[in-house]
């Protein structure tokens, strides 16, 4: 009996867009990220203190992720940089041809970093590529030190895990040890950042790994 595997197709296809997107990126000399983590992890909130400490030297692009509102890329613009909205009406990631036609509308020629904030889910994010040069993950240290075995394709997927929220680890328990090592379980070549969007620690570090992966990526 001949059956189709939509999941299957569904990935293929996607996988087709995400190349073309990763062609049209890299014909513009664009580096890429794409951000994911659960809801509330900090994603935003990274990006608005992170973006004013490299815009004196790359032009930033954002897309924005979200179901509904426009409430993140309200906050994001007001760092000054160029914002696009997706709402994906329902949908709880983001696709290749979601990125793709934003890609249309922004003016790629004038930019060198694009931040693409995913939509916050932990499992389906992690599923669809978008044709980036690297995925980032966050998780925060109010979600649980048992999440890197729960949700694995979100830490097997990317490069870079970011702790966020330390700030509180004294007020909860999560024991840090223990969720990097189950996530480098996971992924043995994950690099990890310990960060705080409250109080700055860890800022630098994660403006370092971006440089420094830029560099590797567009020399
Ligand atoms: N205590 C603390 N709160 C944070 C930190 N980072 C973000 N938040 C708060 O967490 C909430 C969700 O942050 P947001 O950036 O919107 O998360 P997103 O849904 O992943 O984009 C907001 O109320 C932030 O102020 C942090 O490092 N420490
Ligand atoms: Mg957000």
């Amino acid at each position: 009996m001949h059956q189709i595997n939509i999941g299957e197709d569904l990935r293929g296809k996607n996988r087709e867009i995400a190349e073309e997107n990763r062609e049209m990126l890299k014909k513009h000399g664009i580096f890429s990220l794409n951000l994911m983590s659960a809801p509330g992890a900090g994603k935003t909130s990274l990006l608005v203190k992170s973006l004013p400490m490299i815009t004196d030297r790359y032009r930033i692009g954002v897309i924005e992720g979200d179901i509904q509102t426009t409430r993140d890329a309200e906050r994001v613009k007001k760092t000054g940089v160029e914002v696009y909205q997706i709402q994906t009406g329902g949908v709880c990631h983001l696709d290749a041809a979601m990125i793709h036609s934003a890609l249309h509308s922004l003016d790629l020629d004038a930019l060198d970093i694009l931040f693409i904030e995913n939509v916050g889910n932990l499992v389906c994010p992690a599923e669809f590529e978008l044709g980036v040069d690297g995925r980032v993950m966050l998780m925060s240290i109010t979600e649980g030190d048992d999440k890197p075995k729960k949700y694995p394709l979100m830490f097997s997927e990317s490069r870079l895990l970011v702790f966020n929220k330390i700030d509180l680890l004294e007020h909860v328990d999560f024991d840090l040890q223990k969720a990097k090592a189950e996530a480098a379980e996971i992924n043995p070549e994950i690099e990890i950042i310990d960060l705080s969007c409250r109080t700055g620690e860890g800022l630098e570090n994660w403006i370092s790994w971006i440089e420094g992966f830029y560099k590797s990526c567009r020399g």
